[in-house]
């Protein structure tokens, strides 16, 4: 395909990826037995805007990576999934003011979403593919998992703490133009979490610094930081394109090469300020 410049890119993901938060209204009525429990406005109203963020991978890379201190010094900082703080504070940091979920961690009762303190702090969000183009409508009728039930009762039982849902067409807006920057026709599986959180803070922060999305010297065939579960595709992708969406980070870093081969860091500009 015809590939973008970095002004190009920046601008496509400002203009054609709808990062807002689905409210009720969004939804087909049939869905109203749990887009009822949907925040009443989107968390793009909610938060206006953030100034540094920064964006937690959870590859087994950020381990020894002592970035602890210098994650905990953003405004927000946004992690993924199961990964955890406690333990792993000197690597990861402390603080956690946004969680980006995949609906399968939500859905699964085996993964204990419900009964883990750990998902207690901060502000939720979820997102689940739909099928390539569905509309919401047949997505509610299709989900990639059968979410809505635990979804509702998790805001039942903690309606004070704020749980937002992506539009599930914001991960196929975003795979287009994975595709539009990628030189070969790559599959058609979603992107990872990673990236649709990296997408998001730029879309809420005036500058997002992201930790060993790249990865570091440290790179390992460990999965994530806080288990021993090996493989390399968690690094370099088999159902999420996850290494071009790495190519397409790489190309938008303001920063330099040295920070990226020693602190998996890279500095990505808030999409807010942009003109387009
Ligand atoms: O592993 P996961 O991702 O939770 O990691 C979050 C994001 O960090 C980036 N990452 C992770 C590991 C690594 N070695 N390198 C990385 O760059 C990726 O951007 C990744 O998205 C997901 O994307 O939702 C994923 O979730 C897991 C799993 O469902 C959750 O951890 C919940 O237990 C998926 N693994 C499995 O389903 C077995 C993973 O494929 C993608």
């Amino acid at each position: 395909g015809q590939l973008f410049t970095p002004q190009e890119l920046l601008c496509a993901l400002k203009m054609k990826v709808n990062m807002n938060t689905l409210v009720s209204a969004d939804l087909p009525l049939n869905a109203s037995s749990w887009s009822k429990y949907l925040p009443i406005n989107t968390l793009q109203e909610e938060v206006k805007s953030l100034g540094k963020c920064a964006v937690v991978s959870s590859a087994g890379s950020i381990k020894y990576s002592k970035l602890g201190q210098e994650i905990d010094a953003h405004d927000a900082i946004l992690r993924f999934n199961a990964a955890p703080t406690i333990g792993y504070q000197a690597d990861v940091g402390t603080k956690t003011t946004f969680r980006l979920l995949n609906s399968q961690l939500v859905s699964r009762p085996e993964l204990k979403f419900l009964e883990d303190p750990l998902y207690k702090e901060g502000t939720l969000l979820m997102w689940d593919p739909a099928q390539y183009e569905a509309d919401l409508d047949q997505w509610h009728r299709n989900p990639d998992y059968m979410f809505f039930e635990r979804y509702s009762e998790y805001r039942r039982k903690n309606p004070d703490q704020m749980f937002y849902v992506l539009n599930p067409k914001a991960a196929w807006q975003l795979w287009d133009i994975i595709q539009q920057n990628s030189p070969e026709d790559i599959h058609l599986g979603p992107p990872s979490s990673g990236f649709l959180g990296i997408l998001l803070m730029m879309d809420l922060c005036d500058q997002v610094d992201v930790y060993e999305f790249l990865p570091s010297r440290r790179q390992t065939d460990f999965c994530h930081y806080y288990e021993m579960y090996q493989d390399r595709a968690c690094t370099l992708g088999a159902y999420h394109p996850l290494m071009y969406e790495k190519n397409l980070v790489k190309k938008l870093n303001l920063g330099d090469d040295n920070n990226i081969y020693h602190f998996g860091k890279v500095t990505m500009p808030g999409l807010r300020g942009l003109q387009c």
